[in-house]
């Protein structure tokens, strides 16, 4: 398994670039060494919409596209597929990316062990599950391809207009249905939520775009800090 290690970062729901520019930022920062890290999380939809397999939909992130590639050739990345940026290996060969079905992935922090997912993966429903399966399709996307364009022009459309900010109301009853399928884990980081809150020995990670916040390893414990 492998280690979490000291000065981690972890980012989480960007939704670039729609909602801010804070994940561009960041990745320009540690591309001049403004910014340090051993480790790079990015722990899912930190781009409001991209997918392998398709040539258009990078056109909206190209930048934040090429300093990623760049930069996963000089450090070590991982990258937690989110419901909104999948299929993604091919176009970061050096990052070691998850897909949904490959999470949760294990890490050791010291003794302790610690699953960590996107977080779209448990708690939701059939249909959406579905979705997910057919979303994330070489064949599909292939398929849809003539109709690109159209499709991705009024998604972004959509997403632009998104609220994406909430408060989850009862998300504690949320977490407790969560934590049943890591049973085996001393400690569980997730995104998705934007809820920026740690219920026992669940993270919920802040969202780049709504608090503005990213989370790193200090000193052995995970921080929640502005950037
Ligand atoms: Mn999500």
């Amino acid at each position: 398994m492998r280690m979490i290690v000291e000065g981690a970062l972890f980012v989480a729901d960007s939704h670039y670039p729609h909602h801010g520019d804070g994940f561009l930022t960041l990745l320009q920062k540690l591309e001049k060494g403004e910014s340090k890290t051993p480790q790079l999380f990015l722990m899912g939809d930190n781009f409001d919409l991209l997918f392998g397999y398709n040539d258009y939909i990078q056109t909206f992130s190209s930048e934040a596209i090429q300093l990623l590639q760049d930069l996963s050739r000089q450090m070590e990345i991982h990258y937690f597929e989110g419901n909104h940026d999948f299929c993604l290996q091919e176009l970061f060969p050096d990052i070691n990316v998850y897909s949904r079905e490959d999470q949760p992935v294990y890490f050791k922090l010291g003794e302790k062990k610690v699953g960590m997912s996107h977080g779209d993966r448990f708690a939701t429903g059939a249909g959406y599950d579905l979705y997910c399966r057919i979303m994330r399709s070489k064949t599909t996307l292939t398929i849809l391809k003539p109709f690109e364009k159209a499709i991705i022009n009024d998604r972004m459309k959509k997403l632009l207009q998104k609220d994406i900010c909430h408060t989850f109301t009862g998300f504690e009853k949320r977490v407790e249905m969560i934590m049943k399928d890591y049973a085996d884990c001393d400690l569980v980081i997730e995104g998705h939520y934007h809820q920026a809150r740690v219920i026992g020995n669940y993270i919920s990670l802040p969202s780049l775009a709504c608090q503005g916040q990213v989370a790193v390893l200090k000193e052995g414990r995970i921080e929640f800090i502005s950037l």
